[in-house]
């Protein structure tokens, strides 16, 4: 999978949208173009009586005149035929808030420990990834387990974003969840 092609990225097998429900922190993130949450990145997942998975997150956010605040956004998941791949429609709690639909791909998680998300916004012609962003989620606030680490490294290098990730910071500035 070194081609770096989209279509050619593998994501996890059978996902279980039971277990990866609960809360989630941002241990790292890979940026897209724009606007996007800063630091004191934290989801929540959550499967509804109708099987539907939905989210909430929260993280720092600057907007407009350097305007700093905590953005309080929520998410909806839609299927696709893979159980690892959904379309994400996203809006925040306050209309100057960002919304959006996007491709919502868990790599891979151990569902207790570790997940890797990626999500590809716009493609090259070439079929490789134009603007994207990825999370690395931990279930602790303070990081991954050391024996994650290995598994993560392999999957940031699998989806081309290795070297691009930025450590996220959990200050207390947005704990409200
Ligand atoms: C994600 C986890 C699941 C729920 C949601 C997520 C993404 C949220 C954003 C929010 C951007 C907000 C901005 C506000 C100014 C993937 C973290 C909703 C992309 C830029």
């Amino acid at each position: 999978a070194q081609d770096c092609l989209v279509s050619n990225i593998t994501v996890k097998q059978d996902f279980d949208r039971m277990r990866y429900q609960g809360t989630w922190y941002a241990v790292a993130k890979k940026d897209p173009v724009g606007l996007f949450l800063l630091d004191n990145v934290v989801a929540n997942f959550k499967v509804e009586e109708d099987g539907t998975m939905t989210a909430t997150a929260t993280g720092r956010v600057i907007i407009l005149n350097n305007w700093e605040m905590c953005a309080n956004m929520f998410g909806t998941f839609e299927d696709t035929e893979d159980p690892a791949r959904f379309k994400m429609k996203y809006w925040g709690a306050a209309a100057y808030l960002q919304t959006g639909y996007d491709d919502h791909w868990i790599i891979d998680t151990d569902y207790d420990n570790y997940a890797i998300h990626y999500s590809c916004r716009e493609l090259n012609v070439d079929g490789t990834c134009l603007d994207g962003y990825s999370f690395i989620f931990s279930r602790y606030r303070d990081g991954l387990r050391p024996e994650d680490q290995r598994i993560v490294t392999e999957k940031k290098q699998e989806i081309c974003f290795l070297g691009k990730y930025r450590r996220v910071a959990h200050t207390g500035f947005c704990d409200t969840v």
